[in-house]
């Protein structure tokens, strides 16, 4: 049977301090992702760009936080989209846009997995947790929030209500390289599992990836990968405003989507932060295809030669 997925792009750039995520759907229909996954057998359906109305005024006391109204109504937006989009087809795809985006999918997916009676697992490949709440976050960047946000952490009075949490327990992180200390605080307190690169230089990222998927079969979980380009080493994937040092190899990242592929779990899926303002000729959003065509069953073998 034809699996179905589907594509919503969500141009938000206000969780994020650098410009430029704004062009990140853009950019990634540009690079070809809807035509990569056609041609992989998926029926794709394009949603367009979400787009938001007039936002409520709201505030917070932390001085530092900056676009929280437009933020918040990107969030709410996003809520109900991936619920809808989750409702219909069985891989939906959010294209960003900041990071501040998984607030909105990951509470519209976490509604859809309560529908199904079945839990929530979350694969969150990235070089920072995101863990800050609205009160611990200094730089004021929302894109910093979501995980926090959608675990349910205090101190979200001003993010839309949250129906469903995701149990922290089920979050696997991988790629992690920069922590603030009032998240690693946070990560001790609710038991996060963190696979940061040191542990993957020991480990690989096989044997953790595999631990966790077992875990999310054994619980007959939905799996959401939520995929930041700086996850990926800046050497690869420069076109991302919040770049670190020693990130995951082209092989890791493709030995991940291509495990996340055999494994056949993967439920959602979040391709954020793609900054094309500071890329040159599209290079890191045509390797973020190329990684999403190993997640939809693109094999090493079946590679053209391309050069990025
Ligand atoms: N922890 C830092 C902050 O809160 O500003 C950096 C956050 C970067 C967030 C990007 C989306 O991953
Ligand atoms: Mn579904
Ligand atoms: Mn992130
Ligand atoms: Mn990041």
């Amino acid at each position: 049977m034809t699996r179905t997925c589907s594509i919503l792009g969500a141009p938000v750039q206000t969780g994020a301090s650098q410009p430029g995520c704004i062009m990140g759907p853009a950019s990634l229909r540009t690079a070809g992702l809807l035509r990569t996954l056609a041609d992989l057998g998926w029926e794709v359906t394009d949603l367009g760009d979400l787009s938001i109305g007039a936002q409520e005024p709201v505030t917070h006391a932390n001085p530092a936080i900056h676009d929280l109204a437009e933020t918040r109504a990107w969030i709410e937006a996003l809520s109900e989209a991936a619920f809808n989009a989750a409702q219909t087809h069985d891989r939906p795809i959010f294209i960003g846009g900041d990071h501040a985006l998984a607030a909105g999918t990951l509470s519209g997916i976490a509604r859809h997995a309560a529908t199904q009676a079945r839990p929530l697992f979350v694969l969150w490949l990235d070089a920072h947790p995101d863990l800050h709440t609205l009160r611990t976050t200094t730089s004021g960047n929302l894109h910093g929030t979501p995980v926090a946000y959608v675990t349910g952490q205090p101190d979200f009075d001003a993010f839309p209500p949250l129906e469903a949490s995701i149990d922290p327990a089920n979050f696997c992180m991988m790629g992690i390289r920069s922590v603030d200390p009032a998240e690693r605080e946070r990560i001790a307190k609710i038991g996060m599992e963190v696979h940061d690169m040191r542990a993957l230089d020991e480990t690989g990222v096989l044997a953790p990836l595999r631990a966790f998927l077992a875990r999310v079969r054994a619980a007959n979980g939905l799996l959401h990968i939520s995929f930041d380009v700086d996850f990926l080493d800046p050497e690869i994937a420069p076109a991302v405003g919040t770049t670190v040092p020693g990130g995951a190899t082209f092989r890791e990242a493709h030995l991940i989507m291509e495990e996340l592929c055999d494994s056949e779990l993967v439920t959602s899926l979040d391709l954020v932060e793609l900054n094309p303002f500071l890329d040159e000729r599209g290079r890191t959003a045509k390797l973020i295809c190329d990684l999403t065509a190993s997640l939809f069953g693109r094999r090493v073998l079946d590679r053209m030669t391309r050069s990025y």
